[in-house]
């Protein structure tokens, strides 16, 4: 359904406060990922926002969708969504990283409200994603389970045998957003192990496949509208994002993807974020 200016303009706006929250947390942390916590802004907002089913104050509620952030790097940004939703009080945010704290530096199910699973060691998302889908129809919920892939973690064998069996099982509940921002850990995916035809690639896997630009909300809403109309397979969204997305100095890089910020490159950060519209 197509987005009311109001609400566009209200995404927006949540999108960049989302993006300085996870800076401050990572500045504050002295460590963490801005690349990929900023190039899935939109993605995650969009998801607990807009698309999935939910209730804050019940955590653990059987019927409610699943999202597993397969890059759980990302945690930054899904701990920003989860307080400004109400899982847990924003006043946790700014104890990212630290001993005891409920927000580690990956995604803990144990520790933090309203985290599904607990990530972080790549390529095994979509596996647990396949799990939940099986559990989900086994006890006849009608429940969608989300799951994160970033692109450089597509060179994990694990993510192609969870493509096969997904399709195996005709996983019409599962749908996986790829977070495509060209980027990994020390290097460029052309340089490090390129995809070549991606769409193609899961295709031929006989999954239903749909492109779209990952940082605007409609195109990821439509999205998913699209994905829950075929029935039999699931469908994976190769969402086109770039990595720093926000800031200038740190788009397009490998360089900021796990990197301490700087007194300077914060204030930088911020006020570049502050005098630009993000859409
Ligand atoms: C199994 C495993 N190997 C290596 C790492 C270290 N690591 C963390 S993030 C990352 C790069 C991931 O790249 P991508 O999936 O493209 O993430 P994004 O660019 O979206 O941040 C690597 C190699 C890891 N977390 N898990």
């Amino acid at each position: 359904m197509p987005y009311s200016e109001e609400k566009k303009e209200k995404l927006n706006k949540l999108a960049k406060d989302i993006r300085l929250t996870v800076l401050e947390m990572i500045y504050k942390a002295g460590s963490g990922h801005p690349g990929g916590s900023l190039s899935a802004v939109e993605i995650i907002m969009t998801l607990y926002f807009d698309k999935m089913k939910l209730d804050p104050k019940n955590p653990q509620w059987e019927d409610r969708d699943r999202f597993v952030a397969s890059k759980g790097h990302c945690a930054p940004t899904l701990y920003t969504v989860l307080a400004d939703k109400g899982f847990f009080s924003k006043s946790e945010l700014y104890t990212l990283r630290r001993i005891n704290s409920i927000l580690q530096g990956h995604p803990d199910m144990l520790k933090t409200p309203g985290v599904d699973v607990s990530t972080g060691s790549l390529g095994h998302g979509l596996s647990v994603g396949i799990g939940m889908a099986l559990g989900g129809r086994l006890s006849k919920k009608d429940f969608y389970v989300y799951v994160l892939v970033g692109c450089g973690e597509l060179n994990e064998g694990q993510v192609w045998e969870a493509a096969m069996a997904a399709v195996k099982y005709q996983l019409d509940h599962l749908i996986a957003i790829i977070d495509y921002n060209c980027y990994q850990l020390d290097g460029s995916m052309e340089d490090i192990m390129p995809l070549g035809d991606v769409v193609a690639k899961w295709r031929s896997f006989g999954w239903n496949v749909l492109e779209i630009n990952g940082h605007k909300s409609e195109e990821i809403s439509d999205a998913i509208d699209e994905a829950k109309k075929v029935k039999g397979r699931p469908t994976v969204i190769v969402a086109h994002t770039v990595k720093g997305k926000g800031v200038s100095f740190m788009e397009n890089t490998h360089l900021w993807h796990g990197k301490k910020i700087s007194e300077d490159d914060h204030e930088k950060a911020v006020s570049e974020l502050r005098e630009t519209s993000h859409g």
